[in-house]
């Protein structure tokens, strides 16, 4: 089993490629990685900080994978510095992603509302036909209102979100909804193409936003995948390791800024995984 990830190294911050490299390949796969650029922290939360676009070095690298015919059996996108990185996306999807394998889509692009520095609405409109790419999307409720054109003061209603996801990617799977369920908050919204009906999955709630939770839930998510676990368990897998990562940081009392503490979580996500991915055989 063979994963790519494509997203910025942000050498500070826990987030893309330090977060992503880690977990895909703890989860017993291998992981490429295609950076996409180099900051010297991401840019949520820090000012003053470095950005090195790396788009000239894609087509030289997709170029030189092909003489080595490399074909991979997951490619996941995360954090593109500019339009032009979206369309070098689709070319690796359609060059190096094999025939029956799995495109997922994290559209990077906002949290708590706002888009991030750096993006605009043009950008949101590419990321639309990035995602209409992709087997599986991964955003957050900011990125998924953004995506459905939906005010994110009505983004709760996840049911008609998520239909209106369904017409960009067969399965979404929305982080951050705020709803309660049985005492405790949902977390994720998804689709299944086992069944093809909504599913929700919910957390405790822990109060406070937490830079980098999206990182861990969709390397998690693409970890338990990549290990052949159904939908509905690499949901679980993903949003309990994403929890248990967000209760540490609160615990620890650290920044919020400087990503999640989710090194010392990641043993019981890993046996969680062995135990379902050994189910799944
Ligand atoms: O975690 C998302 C992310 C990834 N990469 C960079 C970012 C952000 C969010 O701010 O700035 C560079």
């Amino acid at each position: 089993m063979r994963v790519l990830a494509i997203n910025d190294i942000s050498c500070v911050g826990k987030c893309s490629l330090t977060v992503a490299l880690p977990i895909i390949a703890a989860s017993g796969v291998t992981c490429d990685i295609l950076p996409t650029a180099i900051l010297s922290t991401h840019t949520g939360g820090f000012t003053g900080y470095t950005f090195r676009d790396l788009s000239e070095d894609i087509p030289a690298i997709i170029a030189h994978w092909k003489t080595l015919g490399l074909r991979y059996d997951i490619i996941i996108s995360g954090y593109l510095g500019s339009i032009d990185q979206i369309e070098m996306v689709k070319t690796v999807k359609h060059e190096l992603l094999k025939k029956d394998g799995l495109m997922i889509v994290d559209p990077v692009m906002g949290d708590n509302g706002k888009l991030y520095v750096h993006f605009d609405q043009p950008f949101v409109e590419q990321m639309k036909g990035l995602c209409r790419e992709a087997d599986v999307i991964v955003p957050n409720l900011t990125e998924a209102c953004a995506l459905t054109d939906t005010p994110y003061a009505d983004g709760c209603d996840y049911q008609s979100l998520l239909k209106k996801l369904r017409t960009l990617c067969p399965r979404p799977s929305v982080t951050g909804c705020d709803e309660q369920k049985d005492g405790k908050t949902i977390c994720s919204v998804y689709y299944t193409d086992e069944t093809g009906a909504i599913k929700t999955y919910a957390t405790e709630k822990i109060e406070g936003s937490f830079h980098g939770a999206g990182d861990v839930y969709a390397s998690a998510l693409v970890g338990a995948l990549a290990r052949g676990t159904d939908t509905d368990t690499a949901v679980r897998l993903a949003a309990d390791f994403t929890t248990a990562s967000i209760r540490q940081t609160k615990e620890d009392g650290t920044e919020a800024r400087y990503g999640l503490n989710s090194e010392s979580c990641t043993l019981a996500f890993l046996q969680a995984l062995d135990r379902a991915a050994k189910g799944a055989k």
